[in-house]
This record gives C-alpha cells, structure tokens and sequence, in this order.
C-alpha cells in the first residue's frame, strides 16, 4: 500500500530510505489487539454477529454512563444516525444548517426530503451564527442542524432560544465532539438531539460506527425500529425504515476504545499544545482559539492562513507539505454549497465567512500517538515555509 497525494493510506513501511517518514492528517487509535481478540471470542460461540448483539448493548450502556444521558442507540455510522433522527423527528420543509462541514451533514438533511437553508458561520470559533440563522426562519423552518466543528461546541444556549422562540427542533451534528464538554456537561446534553460519529478518523472509533441520542423512550423507540427496517414487533413493520444498525465486532472495538479514550484526549491535549507553543506567534497563522468552559477532546488542529502576511497560500502549504511526507487536509473545502449537487441552488457568497474560511483553512496532523518530534517536524516545514518568501 502506498501514500497517496492526499495522505490516504499512509505506510510508513513502503516509503523509500530517501524520503522522510510520511506523517498522516491523522491514525485510527488502536486497542491493544490481545485485549481485541478477548473481546470478540464469545462472538465465535454465539455467533451472534449483528442485530442487537450483547457488545451493541453493553456499549450503548457505557456510552450512555460516558456520556451522562439515558437515550441512545449504536448506528452503522454517524451519517445514517443523521439521517436515523432527522426521519425519527418527522421533520418536514426547511432546515436551517452549516456549510462549513462534511458533506454527509447536508446530504442527510436532503436525501431526508428535506430543503437545507445555510447559515453563517462565526469568524471566531467557526460554528453557526446564532443571528444568522434567525434571520433565516420561515413558516416552513421546521429545524436547526448545527454541526460542532472540530472538537468545540457551538453556542448553545444562543440557538436553544432561538429554537424555544420559534418552535423549532435542535439537531446537532456532534460527529467532531465526542467526549467534549462544557462546563462539566458533555456535549450530548444539548438539544432535541445529537449524533456523534465513531469512524476510524475519529477521536473515537469503532471502525465505522455512530450513535443517535434522544431525550425520552419513546423518540429513541423510533429511531431504533427506523434503524431495523422500521419493524415494530414480530410480524409488524411500523415505518418506512432502513438498516442503520451497528455490528458486534464494530461494538466490541468501541468496549476496547472506550477503555483508552480519556488518556487519548490527555495525549491529543499534549500535541494540540506543543503547536500552539510552536505557532501561535506565526504571523499569517491562526489557531482555533478556545472558547472558555469548553473542555476540548482536540479531535482536529486547524489553522488558517492569511497568504499576505504569511506569504504563501493554504493550497501551497498543503502542496510543500505534502512533498516532504506531511499530509495536512482542507476540511471543509470546497464549501458544501459549491458541491456538484448544490451549486446552481446555492451561491456561497450568501455565507461569507464560511467562503472565506474554506479557502484559508488547513488541518494539521493530529492523533493520540503523535510524537513531540513529529509534531517539531511539521511545525519547523510550515515555519520555513513562511520564511521562505
Ligand atoms: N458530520 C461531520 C461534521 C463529519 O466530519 C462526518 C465525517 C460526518 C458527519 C459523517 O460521519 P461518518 O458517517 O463518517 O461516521 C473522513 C471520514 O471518512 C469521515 O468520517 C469524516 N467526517 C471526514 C471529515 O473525514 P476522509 O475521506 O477525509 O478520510 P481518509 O480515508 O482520507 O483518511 C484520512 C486519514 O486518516 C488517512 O490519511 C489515514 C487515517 N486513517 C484513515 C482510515 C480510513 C486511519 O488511520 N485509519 C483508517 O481506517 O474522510
């Protein structure tokens, strides 16, 4: 397997003597394997491989005891736990979301049949405008999907009122904020409703992987018979389901992760503030500042680049970075209204700062396992980068 120009599939093992070590955007924390295997032996005797096997059950229950809330149910991914809630919700008409995402966050609000209206987003933390979207609601807003980007939160409080003023239900795309607190209450707390996603790139991971969070039985009842094929009972089929429900051998990862996933964010802590101490004093860079009573779980490292005082651009950083074996990422860029399928609906200059953001951001190399000295590596490239000009 080689690295392609993007950094996927990083092996350190193929690079040639000459060239250096190649440090991915970021690598899957591993359990330890012996520990892997013990997990999944009783799979071999029961073999009882999906549909609400013991690990999903024993999961949901410690995440549930994680994440402090009662309602929740493991998806195949975060995506299909988005699209699980946003159908469980019975929402109809306009949702009021993000640009400045992955496309799965749009992609879930549409292919539920329902029409996306984008907000701003804020200059200085990256998520949502609160007065963006009230300037958005119509009769026809059922909805507010706001995504919290990169291992912070948005401002909760300010679209909880909203939402309170104008009936609306509060979906957060929590795909980036798991184990992200604020003041002591974790992320899941907030609104109607919350996804987090567990993919191999996330802080957390069970291979693939997702969770849907509710408020009361009865909700997380229809997210788990829309998950099944919307069966209710035996011989019964209640609502126009899919198949959204996470495997055995996916939760039995997630038991394993979970075990080490508060010293993974220590450690994640620890890289996140050897850049800082490296680059905060750049001229031309930005760190994502963070925001005060928001304890971070330092899921991505993104740092914006003026090109005029930095001297050269984002896309050439990434393209200098790359050829000396650092893959950084330009999440989200293109911004989701400048996507095939939305471009000739949408005009990106409607939400100005999530345009510029798009074009000025890079997301540095980060993970639980990343070494001091790699992260001196990327931060010395990226200081003569600048120096260069
Ligand atoms: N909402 C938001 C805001 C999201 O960011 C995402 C997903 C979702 C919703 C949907 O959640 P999921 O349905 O995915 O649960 C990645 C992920 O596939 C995606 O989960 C993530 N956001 C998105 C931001 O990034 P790629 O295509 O950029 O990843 P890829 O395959 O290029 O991998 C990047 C690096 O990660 C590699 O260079 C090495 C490392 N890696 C990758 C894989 C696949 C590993 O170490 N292990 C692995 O198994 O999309």
């Amino acid at each position: 397997m080689t690295l392609d120009a993007t950094g996927s599939h990083a092996d350190a093992d193929e690079h040639s003597n000459d060239s250096p070590v190649p440090i991915p955007v970021t690598r899957s924390s591993m359990p330890d394997f012996d520990a892997f295997v013990e997990e999944i032996r009783p799979l071999w005797d029961s073999r009882w491989l999906t549909n609400r096997g013991e690990k999903v059950r024993q999961l949901e229950s410690e995440l549930n005891a994680y994440l402090g809330v009662s309602h929740s149910a493991l998806t195949v991914n975060g995506h299909m736990a988005l699209e699980t809630l946003l159908q469980a919700f019975e929402l109809k008409g306009e949702v009021i979301t993000t640009p400045f995402t992955f496309a799965s966050t749009t992609h879930a609000i549409v292919r539920s049949g329902l029409t996306p209206v984008f907000a701003d987003i804020k200059p200085d933390d990256y998520t949502i405008d609160p007065a963006s979207i009230e300037a958005l609601i119509t009769p026809q807003t059922s909805a507010i999907v706001p995504v919290h980007i990169y291992g912070t939160l948005c401002d909760v409080d300010a679209i909880q009122d909203i939402a309170d003023r104008y009936g609306l239900k509060v979906i957060y795309d929590a795909a980036h904020a798991f184990g992200v607190e604020r003041d002591g209450v974790g992320a899941a707390a907030f609104g109607d409703a919350s996804m987090f996603s567990f993919h191999a790139t996330k802080v957390f991971n069970t291979i693939e992987g997702g969770l849907a969070v509710v408020r009361d039985q009865e909700m997380l009842n229809r997210v788990k018979h829309l998950q099944n094929f919307g069966i209710t009972g035996r011989d019964q089929v209640g609502y126009v389901g899919g198949n959204a429900k996470m495997n055995e051998f996916s939760a039995a990862m997630g038991l394993c992760n979970l075990r080490t996933l508060k010293d993974d964010i220590r450690r994640r802590g620890i890289v996140e503030s050897a850049y800082r101490e490296r680059l905060s004093q750049v001229a031309g860079l930005r760190l994502l500042n963070p925001v005060e009573g928001v304890a971070s779980n330092h899921a991505y490292l993104p740092v914006t680049i003026d090109s005029d005082e930095f001297g050269v651009t984002r896309d050439g950083l990434h393209d200098g970075l790359a050829i000396q074996g650092i893959y950084t990422r330009k999440y989200f860029y293109p911004l989701v209204t400048d996507f095939d399928p939305y471009r000739e609906d949408y005009d990106s200059s409607g939400t100005p700062n999530a345009a510029r953001l798009s074009n000025e951001v890079l997301t540095l190399p980060m993970y639980a396992d990343l070494q001091i000295a790699d992260v001196n590596r990327v931060c010395d490239a990226i200081i003569a980068a600048g120096a260069a000009v």
